[in-house]
């Protein structure tokens, strides 16, 4: 305990970090030196990630989904990021293992985290996608997945569920595994519109 209050990181959580995340041991020592700059209590709260949010999406509202990412992050739900939670939220969005990644994809989803995903589930995390895309970008989704319920609407029929079905992690993972539909209806593609409005203002 006494190593985190003089800047340095522990051995028990590097050796840690090291073997669950992509990090070697240099890399995870830089991190921890920005992480103390930008937070010199070692933790992020709720509202402070928020502001990270808003900071990336000026046009829309990302502030549900940054509540959610944040508690599928804050893994020991003590309302706080520290170090461990941070670094393997930045290994988990910037190209973790598949399996990990879709674990956290269900930690999401399950937003009662009682093991399995609902319908509501998935119109409450959807809908939160929507907030973040501008109105004027909802207007070129396809129709039948143009409004948060006709999108869990598809999700639901991929995976052949009832209405008051309930989805378990395995068969999420599974599912989303097989079907690149889900994949896509299930995540925020911000990087393709990024590309497009790109290339538009090029030509
Ligand atoms: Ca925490
Ligand atoms: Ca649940």
């Amino acid at each position: 305990m006494g190593n985190s209050k003089s800047g340095a990181l522990s051995k028990e959580l590097l050796e840690d970090l090291k073997s669950n995340t992509k990090y070697n041991e240099a890399e995870l020592c830089v991190w921890y030196q920005s992480f103390l700059k930008e937070c010199p209590t070692g933790r992020i709260t709720k509202e402070q990630f928020e502001g990270i949010y808003a900071s990336f999406f000026p046009n829309a509202d990302p502030t549900e989904y940054a509540r959610h990412v944040f508690r599928s992050f804050d893994t020991n739900a003590d309302g706080q990021l520290d170090f461990k939670e941070y670094i393997v939220a930045l290994h988990l969005t910037s190209g973790g293992k598949t399996l990990q990644k879709l674990e956290w994809a269900f930690a999401l989803y399950d937003v009662d985290g009682n093991g399995t995903i609902s319908k509501n589930e998935i119109q409450e995390i959807v809908k939160s996608i929507f907030n973040m895309i501008p109105e004027e970008d909802q207007k070129d989704l396809p129709e039948d997945e143009n409004t948060p319920d006709k999108r869990a609407d598809k999700v639901w029929d991929f995976f052949g569920k009832k209405e008051d079905d309930k989805i378990a992690e395995r068969e999420f993972i599974q599912g989303v595994m097989d079907n690149k539909d889900i994949l896509r209806l299930i995540q925020y593609d911000e990087p393709q519109k990024i590309k497009d409005k790109l290339k538009e203002k090029k030509q």
